[in-house]
């Protein structure tokens, strides 16, 4: 293209900047967009100005920045994933309202275009994605009792280039315009010629960088729970959640590079003219759709896979009894993981292959249902004659199941090629989709939270308000979702901004109000909280196990600290805590304490973090010698960090020895409470044990 024609700032000018269009036109349109930039702006900068006032700089550096402790890349990822969560619901009550006030409404077409491609990336990138790999880097090496994932610094890289993505995506709210080309990016119309300006390059280089960093984390993962278990921890006695995760990180493997592929060849097409993806000189979009959906299927299983293992810990510990059919969950869990990449065409049943090919994809998409139908079963027997105690992460997995479902069910509707012919790219596709994202894996994420909170800060969560907000979420989610089936089956057309048709409205009308409750369910979450963390001091659970937890994460204290265990545990059994509390060897003091030695803090996640930010800003905006400089300090540190000399640091014996035996000596002084009283301030963690 004319890369060669721009000058020092390549395509950025003054115009580039959101609140110019409002300048040059000041409309409802343009208004919500440079509300939404400015909110950016003073986030950022409230941000910032807190920071030095409350003068956490310093600690921010040491103990997380530039942390390698696999649990605080876990917390960080959560945070972050929480605060592109917010992003992404307003963008989706905005496009609630837009469609509830149409026709007239208030935004253009390019802007709701933007407002669904920027939501549609954000949640399942940057929300459900580094969610997800947030709580599985908090739990799993926990539960298979190792001292971190077998890369610790590797793991600093990828959530260095999956922040430095996300703020990209907000970045875009203030320079430029987003995509409008939907989270799949499909070209021609995300090509050069259809869509000259910065957007798609947004888009592209966010999900490059960010799925580079994904696939590193399967990698790190698949790794850490080979290689990595405590002596004893053969395969099937893993704790479920961990089979998922591993089934999950195999997906990120192999699924992350198809789209990254995809990806680069578009970027190819746009900045260098190449044409494999264009509609003419020998150029097939097809080409894109195909590996674009060898990616985008198994990525919904990945997502909903981790989610699968904390709903299967829920259900088990809120029960009070062993997971049913253990067996069964985790072959259902790999085959899912298998038949998710063989169904990839289902996407494309409408764009001209043959029956033949169409039926054999609709069976093996509709073959899924049967180990999911396995796993349905497989909780509900759990719960049977269970101790089951209605907490927050209970309310969830309960919504879920009953949900997803229906979720499910539609699924399988579509599945068959001749009703996708006539409900494809209808409102039925999003109100079947979101069925299963909400459902399946937001609701799966935020149950996580709640359960294993107070793992991470050593205080529990408020249950009520948990609670309240589950139920929010479950009531909004059906109010917002379920009209969508309708209007989808009267044929309102996805991703329209406006409709002549004013049958649709009632359905959108409700679908806005059912929205507002979804924003009652965040704020819920928020002002939780804020009420948990004012009301700690009532809430600690020190011990540890406040829930009566089976899995060896609950075997240490809360919060857990650096070096997670004082000594490696050895396991005999499938729950092992569960097991070492029966046999009365809970809680006992190593034999012997040894040095332990963990990575030293390393500030090259941090450096890669502003680095690569800066080289995809340079390279969507063409500005070619700052794109050049930001990739050498990235090579530079790079090699730096290679030379490092010493790598750890070592907590001492004695250290460990009056860590361990303060913790043991609060055992003996604390009353075990009750399962009845697991949510009052009695609760110190620990648990009494029941039969
Ligand atoms: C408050 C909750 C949410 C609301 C109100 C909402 C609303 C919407 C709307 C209005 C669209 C555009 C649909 C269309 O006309 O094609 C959309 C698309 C989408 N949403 Fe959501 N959404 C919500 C939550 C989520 C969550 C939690 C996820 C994923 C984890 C998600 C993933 C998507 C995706 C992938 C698209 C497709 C984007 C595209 O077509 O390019 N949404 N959503
Ligand atoms: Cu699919």
């Amino acid at each position: 293209m004319n890369s060669v024609d721009h000058g020092w700032l390549g395509k950025l000018n003054w115009d580039s900047i959101v609140f110019s269009s409002f300048l040059h036109n000041p409309s409802v349109s343009e208004a919500v967009a440079s509300a939404a930039g400015s909110i950016v702006i003073f986030a950022t900068l409230a941000t910032l100005g807190l920071m030095t006032w409350y003068r956490v700089w310093g600690t921010l550096w040491s103990e997380w920045l530039t942390s390698t402790d696999h649990k605080k890349i876990g917390i960080m990822y959560i945070v972050f994933a929480l605060v592109m969560l917010a992003r992404g619901l307003l963008e989706g009550m905005v496009m609630r309202a837009q469609q509830a006030a149409a026709p007239d409404g208030f935004l253009y077409a390019d802007h709701f275009a933007q407002l669904f491609s920027t939501h549609g990336t954000i949640m399942v990138f940057f929300v459900a994605v580094p969610f997800l790999v947030g709580i599985i880097n908090y739990v799993m090496p926990l539960q298979i009792g190792a001292r971190d994932v077998a890369f610790p610094v590797l793991n600093q890289l990828s959530l260095a280039v999956t922040v430095s993505s996300g703020l990209l995506m907000m970045v875009s709210l203030v320079v430029g315009e987003f995509s409008t080309g939907g989270w799949s990016a499909y070209p021609p119309y995300t090509g050069a010629d259809f869509s000259p300006g910065v957007g798609p390059d947004y888009w592209i280089w966010a999900i490059v960088f960010s799925g580079a960093g994904t696939t590193l984390t399967g990698i790190n993962f698949t790794v850490t729970i080979l290689k990595c278990r405590c002596p004893g921890m053969r395969p099937f006695r893993m704790p479920m959640f961990c089979w998922t995760a591993l089934c999950s990180s195999i997906l990120m493997i192999f699924a992350l590079p198809p789209l990254s592929v995809a990806a680069l060849m578009l970027g190819l097409d746009r900045y260098l003219d190449f044409h494999f993806f264009t509609n003419d000189l020998g150029g097939n979009m097809m080409n894109y759709a195909n590996l674009f959906w060898l990616f985008g299927h198994p990525e919904v299983y990945l997502l909903v896979l981790p989610a699968y293992g904390v709903f299967s810990e829920v259900f088990s510990t809120f029960s009070a009894k062993r997971l049913y059919g253990y067996k069964s969950l985790v072959f259902a869990t790999a085959s899912i993981a298998v038949l998710s990449f063989t169904v990839w065409l289902h996407h494309f049943f409408t764009m001209g292959q043959s029956p033949t090919i169409n039926i054999v994809f609709g069976i093996a998409t509709m073959l899924i249902a049967v180990p999911t139908g396995v796993k349905v079963y497989d909780w509900m027997a759990t719960m049977y004659r269970g101790r089951i105690r209605f907490t927050a992460p209970m309310i969830y997995a309960i919504g879920f199941l009953i949900l997803f479902v229906i979720g499910g069910l539609t699924g399988v509707i579509l599945a068959n090629p001749t009703v996708d012919f006539q409900v494809h790219n209808t409102l039925f596709l999003v109100a079947h989709f979101h069925n299963v994202l909400i459902p399946g894996v937001l609701f799966g994420l935020l149950a996580g939270y709640n359960y294993w909170f107070p793992k991470a800060f050593g205080f529990r969560l408020n249950d009520k308000l948990g609670r309240l907000s589950a139920f929010l979420w479950i009531a909004g989610f059906m109010m917002t979702f379920f009209p969508l089936y309708g209007a989808g089956l009267l044929g309102m057309p996805r991703r329209s901004f406006s409709y002549m048709d004013l049958t649709f409205k009632p359905f959108m009308v409700v679908a806005f109000i059912g929205a507002m409750v979804i924003l009652a369910a965040l704020i819920t979450i928020v002002v939780q909280l804020i009420v948990s963390v004012r009301n700690r001091n009532q809430n600690r659970v020190p011990v540890g196990d406040p829930w009566d937890g089976r899995s060896l994460e609950w075997s240490i204290p809360a919060p857990a600290p650096s070096y997670n265990f004082a000594q490696l545990p050895r396991v005999t059994e499938r729950d092992a805590f569960t097991e070492a509390k029966e046999q009365g060897y809970a809680y006992q003091p190593p034999k012997v304490y040894r040095d332990i030695e963990l990575p030293k803090n390393n500030p090259l996640g941090f450096i890669l973090c502003v680095a690569s930010g800066v080289l995809m800003f340079a390279l969507v905006w063409y500005i070619w010698w700052l794109a050049l400089v930001s990739a050498l300090v990235i090579l530079s540190a790079v090699i730096a960090s290679s030379f490092r000399w010493e790598s750890e640091r070592v907590i001492l014996a004695s250290e460990l020895q009056s860590d361990t035996e303060r913790w043991l000596g609060l055992v003996k002084r604390s009353q075990a409470v009750d399962r009845d009283l697991e949510n009052t301030p009695q609760n110190t963690g620990y648990a009494k044990l029941e039969h």
